[in-house]
C-alpha cells in the first residue's frame, strides 16, 4: 500500500528536518456521505478513502509518509501495520499524524444500530493506547444518536473522540467534507478534550447535546442547550475550557457494550392523540422504557383524572420507565404547568433539557446495565452522567469566580513551585484562584502540572489533580507521559496512582521503557519499568459484557 500511494500522488516534499511535537490520531471510518461515491442506486459509501480522498490533498498529506508504519488493532484483535500520513505543520507548530481504520461494511448511517455502536466503541478501546485521539467518520442522519450512545458507552474517557461527517461527499468539487475532517483531525491531535464530541461547520459540540437541524445545509447540527465546546476561527481553535467535561473518578478507561435498543421506544404527542395509541405502545411486548416527546415545558393533553394520565401511571407501576422531554429545540421540561406536574405525580421522569437522541440512548444504556431496576434507571435519567443535561440544582462545571486573577504563566510557575515543594494546600489555593482550566496547561517544555506532580514529592498532590479531572495522557516536548516521568523518578506509588487512573505509556516510549525493564539498575528499578510496560498486554480484558 505505501508504494502505491507514493506512485499515485504528487509528493509535497515539505517535510521539515526539525522534530516537532506530533499528535497521533486514528480515523475510524464507518461510512456516511463523506466517503460516498455515485452508483446507479444513488450515493453509496466506498472503501479506499485514505488513498482516494486523503492522500491526494496537500492539507491531509505533507508527503512525508512516516516510517515505521503505524499499528492498528483490527476487529479480530490482530495488530496490523498501516501507512499513516501527516498533515502539514499547524498554526500551533505541531503536526497531526494519522492513519485510517475502515469498517469492512460501510454504512449509510440510517442503518446503524447498537451492534454498530459496539463496533466503534470496541475499535476505540482496542486502539486506545496507540493514539492520542480518535476521529470517527459517520453519516449525518443518525450522527447525534451515535454520539450520544458513545458518550455513555465510553467510561472515564481520557482522550478526544470526535465524530464528524459531511453533507456532500469529499469527491464533490464543493464540499464541507474537507473542512469538517481537517478541523476534527487538528482538534483531536492538539487539544485534550476528553469527551465524545461532534464537529460540524466550524463548531465542536458535546456529542450528547447535539441534534441534526438541517437535511441539506452545511450548518447541519446544533447544540441548542449548550454553547459549542470549541469554535474554529481562521487558523485558530477557540476552546471553551470551562465547559469541557472531565471524568473525576480515578479509574481507567473502559467500555460498556450492548445497549438495549430493542426494548425502548419514542412517541411524539400531538393534538388529538388517542390515549389508546399511547396505551398500545406502552403494552408492546418487552417494552422497558419510553421517551415521551411532549409540548413546551413538558405538557400533554388531559388532567389528573384523564385516561392519558391513568395509562401513564399504570405503565410506571408495571415497571416501565417513562421520560418526559420537550419537542422544542431548546429549553427544559419542568413542573411549571399543571399538565407536566400531573405527569410527574404519575411517576413520569423529568428529562430536563435532554435531546430525544440523548434520552433514548441513555435509557438504552441504563437498561442494559447489569441488575438495572426501573427505580434506579428512573432516578439516573434526570441526573447528568456525561454532561448530557443541565441539572436544576447545580451547574455542570463552573470554576470558582473569586480569587486573584493572575496571568497564566505566573499561575503555572507558582503551581510548579508548590508541586516541587510538596505543598498540597498551596496547590489548592492556586487552582482555586484560577478562572481557567490550569491543570491541563503546559509550560515551555510542555510539562503539565501532572507531569510535575508525577515526579514530585507529594503523592496527595498527584491524587488531587487526577481527581479534579486533569489529563494523564498529555505528552511533554520530549514526548513523555507523566507515567514515564514517574517511573524514571523511581516513584512507585505515583506510578500506581497514574495507572489506576488509566495512564499508559505512549507507543513511542515503549522501546526505551522495555530496555530499562531489562537493563535497569537493581531489581526495584527493573520491576517498576516492567510494571509500566506490562500493563499494555492486558488490552482485551476490560471489555464488559
Ligand atoms: N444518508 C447519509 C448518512 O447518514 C447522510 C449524510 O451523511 N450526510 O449516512
Amino acid at each position: 500500500m505505501p508504494e502505491t500511494l507514493r506512485d499515485d500522488v504528487d509528493m509535497h516534499n515539505s517535510f521539515p528536518e526539525v522534530q516537532l511535537p506530533e499528535g497521533r490520531v486514528l480515523i475510524i471510518i464507518t461510512g456516511g456521505t463523506i466517503c460516498m461515491r455515485k452508483s446507479e442506486n444513488g450515493l453509496v459509501p466506498a472503501r479506499g478513502f485514505l488513498k482516494a480522498g486523503l492522500a491526494p490533498r496537500p492539507c491531509f498529506n505533507d508527503g512525508s509518509y512516516p516510517e515505521p508504519l503505524d499499528l492498528v488493532i483490527d476487529d479480530a484483535g490482530t495488530r496490523k501495520a498501516v501507512q499513516s500520513l501527516r498533515c502539514p505543520i499547524s498554526a500551533y507548530e505541531r503536526r497531526v499524524r494519522y492513519c485510517v481504520y475502515e469498517f469492512e461494511t460501510l454504512l449509510d448511517s440510517s442503518s446503524i444500530d447498537a451492534a454498530g455502536w459496539d463496533q466503534i466503541a470496541k475499535c476505540i478501546y482496542r486502539n486506545y493506547q496507540l493514539f492520542d485521539g480518535f476521529v470517527v467518520l459517520h453519516g449525518t442522519d443518525s450522527l447525534a444518536y451515535t454520539c450520544s450512545a458513545l458518550s455513555f458507552m465510553l467510561h472515564n474517557l481520557g482522550k478526544p473522540v470526535i465524530l464528524t461527517g459531511s453533507q456532500t461527499p469529499m469527491m464533490e468539487l464543493q464540499n464541507d467534507a474537507q473542512d469538517n475532517l481537517l478541523s476534527s483531525l487538528i482538534i483531536a491531535g492538539h487539544f485534550m478534550i476528553p469527551e465524545v464530541c461532534l464537529f460540524f461547520n466550524y463548531k465542536l459540540f458535546r456529542g450528547n447535546r447535539s441534534t441534526k437541524v438541517s437535511a441539506d445545509d452545511f450548518e447541519a447540527f446544533a447544540s441548542p442547550n449548550m454553547p459549542p465546546l470549541a469554535t474554529v476561527t481562521s487558523t485558530r481553535t477557540k476552546v471553551q475550557w470551562d465547559l469541557v467535561y472531565r471524568p473525576t473518578v480515578v479509574e481507567p478507561f473502559s467500555i460498556q457494550t450492548k445497549l438495549d435498543t430493542a426494548h425502548v421506544a419514542c412517541l411524539r404527542i400531538f393534538p388529538g392523540i388517542k390515549p389508546e395509541m399511547l396505551d398500545a405502545v406502552l403494552r408492546l411486548e418487552g417494552l422497558k422504557g419510553l421517551v415521551l416527546e411532549t409540548f413546551g415545558a413538558g405538557n400533554t393533553p388531559g388532567g389528573p383524572d384523564s385516561a392519558m394520565t391513568r395509562i401513564l401511571a399504570d405503565a410506571v407501576k408495571r415497571g416501565i420507565v417513562i421520560v418526559n422531554v420537550t419537542q422544542c429545540l431548546s429549553g427544559s421540561v419542568s413542573p411549571l404547568y399543571a399538565p407536566a406536574t400531573v405527569l410527574g405525580r404519575a411517576g413520569v421522569v423529568f428529562g430536563q433539557d435532554l435531546t430525544t437522541e440523548a434520552a433514548l440512548t441513555k435509557l438504552a444504556y441504563l437498561l442494559a446495565l447489569p441488575d438495572a431496576t426501573p427505580e434506579e434507571v428512573a432516578a439516573r435519567m434526570s441526573v447528568s452522567i456525561r454532561g448530557e443535561l443541565t441539572e436544576k440544582t447545580r451547574t455542570h462545571f463552573e470554576h470558582p469566580k473569586s480569587g486573584t486573577l493572575t496571568p497564566e504563566l505566573s499561575s503555572l510557575t507558582a503551581l510548579g513551585y508548590a508541586i516541587q515543594s510538596g505543598n498540597l494546600q498551596e496547590t489548592r489555593d492556586i487552582i482555586r484562584g484560577e478562572p481557567r482550566w490550569l491543570l491541563n496547561d503546559a509550560d515551555y517544555n510542555l510539562n503539565t502540572p501532572v507531569h510535575l506532580a508525577a515526579s514530585g514529592p507529594n503523592i496527595e498532590i498527584l491524587r488531587d489533580f487526577v481527581a479534579q479531572g486533569a489529563s494523564v495522557h498529555l505528552r511533554n516536548r520530549s514526548g513523555h507521559t507523566p507515567l514515564y516521568l514517574a517511573a524514571a523518578a523511581g516513584r512507585r506509588e505515583h506510578v500506581e496512582v497514574l495507572m489506576e487512573a488509566g495512564a499508559h505509556l505512549h507507543s513511542d516510549e515503549m522501546a526505551s521503557a522495555r530496555k530499562r525493564a531489562a537493563e535497569g539498575n537493581g531489581d526495584g528499578e527493573r520491576e517498576l519499568w516492567a510494571l509500566v510496560t506490562g500493563q499494555t498486554d492486558g488490552i482485551e480484558k476490560v471489555v464488559r459484557n
